[in-house]
């Protein structure tokens, strides 16, 4: 039966990020993809002034109130897949959504953009990352970039060059914090593991770049690292995210999906480099979309 992904985020309509990455990656990856938005935007809000924002928040019950009357004609979700949630409600939702939605086999994948370069993005105040750590606690699988992590964990940025032993310490770290609240009497989750997924791993100022993945399951963690390319490029997070989703969602093992997802990103950035387009605008992610399905269809395991 074909997958299907619920991504929950918004659309920033120029700027390729959120909806307008995730939704054509995950859909050429195979998977049908049915979306939820969060709030309209006319550009995503990093490089940006005087752009628009609607607030979606109160749509997003009502729609999910109108999936439940389809009950049994509406295909399962393989994973519900979040991605930037603007206020402290919207994290609520999306909590009641994963009760109401999520099966045995659903993943919930948590991408909990918020900050990058050790600042929070306009609009956040500085409780968010421990509301959002709360949403975390519920996930499958997590993609923080560093920044992101260390705000979680209240801990001070650090703009690296990084160490393996560091970057495995901060994966133990959220993996700790993910377990569920242990004062819910109700809560039975203490054994609950969960996927660890960092991005913005680097060792060396001057070396490769990317993302590190690690299973609280068996302790095992990878990294996965290519040619850095100078720069900052925007709605890069939501475009490795969501290629690890679709990875994900069609069978590949964390370590592989996370390589895949990595090598996409780059190689998205590199196009981008390559062309001298103004980055705020995204990365040229198209053009690699027509290999993904064969990617993710060789990676998988037999
Ligand atoms: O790429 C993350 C992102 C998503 N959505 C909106 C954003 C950002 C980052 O700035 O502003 C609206």
């Amino acid at each position: 039966m074909q997958k299907q992904v619920l991504a929950i985020h918004d659309i920033s309509c120029v700027g390729r990020c959120s909806l307008t990455v995730a939704l054509p990656v995950i859909s050429a990856a195979g998977i049908m993809t049915s979306v939820l938005p969060t709030a309209v935007l006319s550009t995503h809000t990093g490089g940006f002034t005087g752009y628009t924002y609607r607030d979606l928040t109160a749509d997003m019950l009502p729609i999910a109130d109108h999936w439940q009357t389809l009950a049994d004609n509406l295909p399962p979700f393989n994973a519900i897949y979040t991605g930037y949630l603007g206020s402290y409600e919207q994290l609520d939702i999306v909590a009641e959504l994963a009760k109401r939605f999520k099966t045995d086999d659903t993943l919930l994948i948590v991408d909990p953009v918020m900050a990058d370069n050790g600042k929070l993005y306009a609009g956040f105040s500085e409780d968010f990352p421990q509301a959002m750590a709360k949403l975390c606690q519920q996930a499958d699988v997590i993609t923080p970039n560093i920044t992101e992590a260390l705000f979680m964990l209240e801990k001070p940025y650090n703009p690296g060059p990084y160490t393996e032993d560091y970057i495995k310490q901060l994966s133990k770290e959220l993996a700790e914090m993910c377990k569920s609240d242990k004062s819910d009497k109700n809560d039975k989750s203490d054994k609950k593991t969960t996927k660890v997924v960092l991005t913005g791993v680097y060792f060396d100022e001057n070396g490769d770049y990317g993302a590190s993945a690690y299973n609280s399951a068996d302790g095992k963690g990878a990294f996965m690292l290519g040619e850095r390319v100078p720069g900052y490029y925007h709605g890069t997070g939501d475009l490795f995210a969501s290629v690890l989703t679709a990875a994900l969602v069609q069978g590949c093992q964390l370590g592989e999906s996370a390589k895949i997802a990595t090598e996409f990103t780059l190689e998205s950035i590199q196009r981008t480099y390559n062309a001298q387009t103004d980055i705020k605008y995204g990365v040229n992610f198209e053009d690699g979309l027509k290999n993904l399905a064969a990617i993710i269809k060789a990676n998988k395991p037999a």
